[in-house]
Parts: C-alpha cells; structure tokens; sequence
C-alpha cells in the first residue's frame, strides 16, 4: 500500500540503540567514541518509538532518537503508516527552526533508511499539556507560541515564497496518509456513530444530540474542505499542548509528522482549542473557585495574548509584500479569515478530543465520572458555541467571550 520498507530498517530497541549512536558521525560532537551510552524508550504518543539517549558518564551530553513505525502505536499493525512521515517531521522541522530557532528542536540528522530523526533532547522541559493538568501557568507561552505561528506560517505562505517554490514545496510536503487520519478524526467521525469513536457513556445525550445537529455538521463540513483544499501555508498540523515542551522560560514546538500545507487556522485554532480543552476540565479538576478563576484567566489571557503577538509578527511580513495589490483592506480580511477558520478548526480539534479515538488526558484522565462528564459536556458547549458563531466573531477578545459564556449541560435536566 505505501512505498516498501528499506531493507537497512529496523524497529531500534534498548540492546540496538547504543551500536546506531556510534554508527552515526553526525552524533560524534555528542557522543565520545565507544563510551558508553544509556537510553530509555519514552514514546507516550500514538505513533512512533522515542528513545531519550545519554553518555553514562555524563548524561548532559544527550540527544532523541524519533522512529517512525510502520503502523500506528495506539491501534497496533492492523492499522498501517507509512514511513514518509518521519522525512516529512525531519524536513518540517528544518525549516521551523530555520525559521524560529528559539522554538524548535535542532535536528542532528535525518536517516532515510531507518525512518528516524535525532534531535536535541528537551530535558529540561515537560509537555505542556501535564503542566496545564497540574494548574502551572506559563508566562511566556503567548510570545513565544504567536511568535512561532507568525514565523512558520506568514513565510511559508504565498505572502513571501515565490510562485515556483511554493507549489514545489506543497508537493514535498503532500502527507496523504497522515490529513486523512486528520479529516477522519478531527472532521468526519465524532459527527456520526462509528465504533472507532470513544466517548464515555454518560454523556452520550449530548454526543447524539451533536450528531443530530445539521447545522453543526453543515459547520464542520466547511471546516473539512478547508482544511482538504486550502494550501494557505506549511503547516505543523498537529500542535495540541501535547506536542509543545515547555518551562517557566522556554518553548519548544515539537512533532511536526502531520505537516502539509493547509490552512493557517488549523495550527492557531490547534492551541487555541487545546488553552480551551484545558479551561473546561478546570471546571472540575479545581476545586477551589477563587484557583479556578485565577487559572481561567490566564489561560484566556493567553489566547488574547497569543493572538495579538501572531498579528503583530505577521505585520512584520505585511510590511515586506507588494501592497500595491494587497492593500490595508485585503490584510484585515486575510487575518479575520484566519481568526475565523481558528475558532472553527479549534472546535473541531476540542469535539474530536472528547468523542473521537484519541483523547486527551486533560478530560479522559478525570477518574471521576460525573466530573469528567462535566468537563466533556463543557468542552463540547465551547466547541459548538465558537464553530456555530465563528462569522460574527471579529476580535480575538469576542472569540474568548464566547467561550467563557458557555456552562456545561451535565448533569441534564429533567
Ligand atoms: C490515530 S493517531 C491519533 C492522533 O494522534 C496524533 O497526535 C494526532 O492528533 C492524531 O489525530
Ligand atoms: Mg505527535
């Protein structure tokens, strides 16, 4: 169904990972010859194998190794991938760092025959997604995440790249397999029954009642085609806080295996809809109302915030294009667009995370049932309530009032 596998490929494990490190030159400014390396496998996602690496005598000295698998993690090998996607992670992240290198990890080098990606090792950094668990607040999340998207986004687009090197550059990063997981779990399925979805039983009143709902598929049909036709920009394709490593001072983007070109809202949209996914599970999971009102607002104070530094970095781009035919009216209307297409790709990436396959620890991890109902019933008023009203929204402040006008409908009434 794919390309073959190379016959040089083979699924690294803990007695091969030390022999691969010192068959690598690229690694020797890393490694010291034959000294001896530990490793451990890490990978929590639903798809690849991660092996964090260090030298025994000195575990500063330390690099990931990414492999791609040739099925999914999460489902097992009835459910192939095809190995181009670690060419595309590896190449996706070259130019992300070229573009942001502050917020990107380096790569140390790509190996086509073992499908694998070494690259710098945030040890000093947790998933963001853990963080926002745990109620930890990141200050300078909102720079640096507007800054990343301005950058990746604004200069990967028709805005700067000329004629030819865009539509070279949208062939190179054709991912067919890994946009139909995507249209598959974000846009097709937690809007119909299927087995593959996994919601929890207690709220499915709402789910059906979503499912049922026209005009939500109507909104949801629309988000699909965009993300299916409109190559706006290279975009990372999958940036939940899952896939953001993160400190008190530092942000890293990480994972870029779904890249394409697509529409810019879907990666603003990604961490917008995952800052809200966040906000409905403190609903329970902070007890405390003062807390939980503290919480809230910086996570909605991010979203503003995250949206004003993308507007003012991607002004630094409007300054350098041809404003002869693309005049002050036409920016507004391609940055409203893409406020727009956010909040309805956002809500779409939030229902998916409560009804679709892959769910998110934020809710799923709620042991409580009658909490986590509360929260998933949230979350998918947020979602309906940003994709339903996303053409009247026109500010990113009117986008997060929507947001923060929603309850949750668990426990139903009468
Ligand atoms: C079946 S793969 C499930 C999800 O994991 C990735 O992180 C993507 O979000 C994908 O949709
Ligand atoms: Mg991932």
């Amino acid at each position: 169904m794919f390309t073959e596998l190379s016959t040089r490929y083979q699924p690294l494990n803990a007695e091969t990972v030390s022999g691969y490190v010192h068959s690598r030159p690229e690694l020797r400014e890393v490694f010291h010859i034959g000294e001896e390396i530990e490793s451990v496998e890490v990978g929590d996602g639903n798809l690849n194998l991660v092996f964090k690496v260090w030298a025994k005598n000195d575990p500063s000295r330390t690099v990931v190794l990414k492999q791609a698998l040739p099925y999914l993690r999460l489902v097992g090998d009835s459910w192939p991938l095809p190995t181009d996607r670690a060419r595309i992670e590896a190449e996706a992240l070259k130019i992300e760092y070229r573009l942001c290198p502050q917020h990107t990890p380096r790569v140390y080098f790509y190996d086509p025959d073992m499908y694998l990606t070494a690259m710098q090792n945030l040890n000093n950094h947790i998933i963001m997604r853990k963080g926002l668990i745990q109620g930890i607040k990141y200050p300078a999340f909102a720079e640096h995440i507007g800054l990343f998207l301005a950058r990746t986004l604004a200069y990967t687009s028709d805005l700067v790249l000329d004629f030819r090197t865009k539509k070279l550059e949208v062939a190179r990063f054709t991912n067919p397999e890994l946009c139909k997981i995507t249209e598959d779990l974000v846009f097709t399925e937690p809007y119909r029954k299927t087995e593959r979805n996994r919601y929890h039983p207690e709220i499915e009143p709402q789910v059906l009642a979503l499912q049922a709902d026209d005009s939500l598929r109507t909104q949801v049909a629309q988000m699909k085609e965009k993300f299916m036709t409109h190559a706006q920009a290279l975009i990372h394709g999958d940036l939940h806080t899952g896939s953001i490593m993160i400190n008190q001072t530092e942000t890293f983007a990480i994972d870029p295996e779904f890249a394409f070109y697509g529409p810019m809202g879907f990666d603003v949209g990604a961490v917008i809809g995952n800052l809200f996914l966040s906000y409905a599970s403190h609903e329970v999971r902070t007890k405390d109302p003062e807390t939980r009102a503290d919480f809230r607002k910086y996570l909605t104070d991010t979203v503003i915030q995250l949206w004003k530094v993308f507007e003012r970095e991607f002004g630094e781009v409007w300054a350098e294009v041809d404003l002869i035919n693309m005049p002050k009216g036409y920016q507004e209307d391609y940055m409203l667009r893409v406020l727009q297409d956010s909040a309805g790709m956002g809500a779409c990436k939030m229902m998916r995370r409560v009804i679709g396959l892959a769910g998110v620890e934020d809710i799923r991890g709620i042991e409580d049932a009658n909490d986590r109902s509360i929260a998933a019933s949230l979350a998918l008023n947020i979602a309906q309530a940003l994709i339903m009203n996303r053409r009247e929204i026109r500010t990113i402040e009117e986008l997060v009032e929507v947001a923060t006008g929603c309850r949750p409908s668990y426990p139903w009434k009468g």
